[in-house]
Formats: C-alpha cells, structure tokens, sequence
C-alpha cells in the first residue's frame, strides 16, 4: 500500500479547520497513521492472528472504519477456504475509492464489500469478528454505548470484537507522562512543532477519547462478559471483548 508522505500540517495557517477525513487526508493516509499511531503495524498484523483464531466458515466480518483497507488485507489473508464475507465501511468517499484500489491489488476468495456509509447506521448480522481500529473515538460520545451494544447483538457467541483507541488516563501525572511519550514518538518520526501543534488543534473537537475504564464499563453493561487489553504503547491501545 503506498502513499505519499503526510505533509499536511507542515506550513502554518492563520486557522486551524477541524480534521476532516476528505481527499487530502486519504492521499496520505498510511504514512500519516504509521507515523502518529504507535503500534500501528503490530496491530495491523495481530487482526490477521485474531481472525485465524476466531472467525468461524461461513460467518461475516466487520471492518468498521476501514480507511485504506490495512485492517481487511490483513485479514482477508487468513480467510481464505471459510466462506466467509468481509464488510469493510467508512464514511468517506475518497477512502473508499482507495481502500477498493488496494483490494483488488491482491488475489483472494473471500469477498468484501465496500460501504460507503456511517457506521451508525449499518447493520451487523452473522459476525464472528468485529474490527474498529482507531474508529469509535471519532465518533460523537453519546453514539458509543448504542455501537457497541449494536455490535455485541450481531456477533456469534464466541465472536470478538477487536477495539483500538487512543486513551485518556484519570491519573493526571501518567496522563501527562504518556502523551509526552506520544508527542516525542511523532517527532523522532519527523514531525515538526509546527505539525504537530496544528494538527492537535485540528483533532481537538473531532476526536475524543475514553479511558480504559469507560470502554471497559461500556463494554460490560453492552452485555461483554470477557474483557481485556491485549496490547498499549503509551497513550495507544487495542482491546479485545468476546461474547
Ligand atoms: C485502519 N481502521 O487503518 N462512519 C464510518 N466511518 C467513519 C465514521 C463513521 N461515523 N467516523 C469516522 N470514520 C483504520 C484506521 S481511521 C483512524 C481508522 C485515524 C472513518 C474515517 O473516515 C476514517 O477513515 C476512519 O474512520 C478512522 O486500521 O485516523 O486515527
């Protein structure tokens, strides 16, 4: 999957516009969450794992946020002989139309399809994986309790739901440690003041994160009965819930 290097926040402007997932973004969107997300290409790598072990013949699996398709691809190479059917979704347009390009890149029996739409308003049947990587913390606070709980109703008994997100930490002090850990992992990944401040200023109204304790209460009153964190770099983490 190649991409141009993200270069979007490197000149200075006079108004930071909210961050918007629109062609731009798309265009170098694998440099710019290799470069901001620690962890990035582990868990990537881990979902085809996850799917190996989980995902039953015949059953569905849900991409939900997909972006350029990292998360499906990874996936989608262990599934080969199950039977079994991808939906891979995102609201954006531009997103998709690259996510499809990378698709059909590669050799596979097992069919995805591509939605473009809100991932509020699909519905999820007959899945054996549910995968939002990096997704849910775009979305508005009061939609996450109804997301998962619609997820937790449309996988098997025994599916999983693999969620990525960043954190926030009641601890002030490991609040403050982590996200300075963060901040340096971007500019040793060679991303400028200028950058970065910008672009947090950009996310701020757009991206809100949970701590580990409200996805975990979330994810128990949405009916989850096992729970845990599988993987966290600093400020970054992956969880797992099974039905
Ligand atoms: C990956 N999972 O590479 N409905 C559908 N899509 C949405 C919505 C929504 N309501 N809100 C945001 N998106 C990917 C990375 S990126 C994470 C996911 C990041 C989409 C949005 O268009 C974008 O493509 C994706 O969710 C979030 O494994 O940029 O930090």
């Amino acid at each position: 999957m190649n991409s141009s290097q993200d270069t979007i926040y490197a000149q200075e402007y006079k108004q930071i516009s909210d961050f918007k997932f629109d062609d731009r973004v798309a265009g170098v969107f694998n440099d710019m969450i290799r470069r901001s997300v620690p962890g990035y290409a582990q868990i990537i790598n881990t979902l085809g794992d996850f799917a190996e072990k989980y995902v039953s013949p015949r059953s569905r699996v849900y991409d939900l946020g997909c972006s350029l398709g990292a998360a499906t691809l990874s996936v989608r190479r262990r599934l080969d002989g199950r039977d079994c059917t991808i939906i891979a979704v995102d609201n954006s347009q531009s997103m998709i139309e690259r996510c499809q390009q990378n698709l059909s890149a590669y050799v596979s029996e097992t069919p995805v399809d591509l939605v473009c739409g809100d991932i509020r308003d699909i519905e999820i049947h007959q899945a054996s994986m549910v995968i939002l990587n990096f997704t849910m913390q775009f979305l508005a606070p009061k939609d996450r309790d109804k997301l998962i709980g619609k997820i937790y109703q449309g996988l098997l008994p025994g599916g999983i739901l693999v969620l990525s997100e960043k954190l926030t930490f009641e601890d002030g002090e490991v609040h403050s440690l982590l996200d300075a850990l963060h901040l340096d992992f971007k500019r040793a990944n060679g991303y400028s003041e200028l950058e970065i401040s910008q672009k947090r200023s950009s996310l701020e109204h757009v991206m809100k994160p949970d701590s580990l304790n409200q996805h975990k209460q979330r994810l128990q009153q949405q009916g989850f009965k096992h729970f845990d964190l599988w993987f966290q770099c600093f400020n970054f983490a992956s969880m797992v819930a099974i039905k």
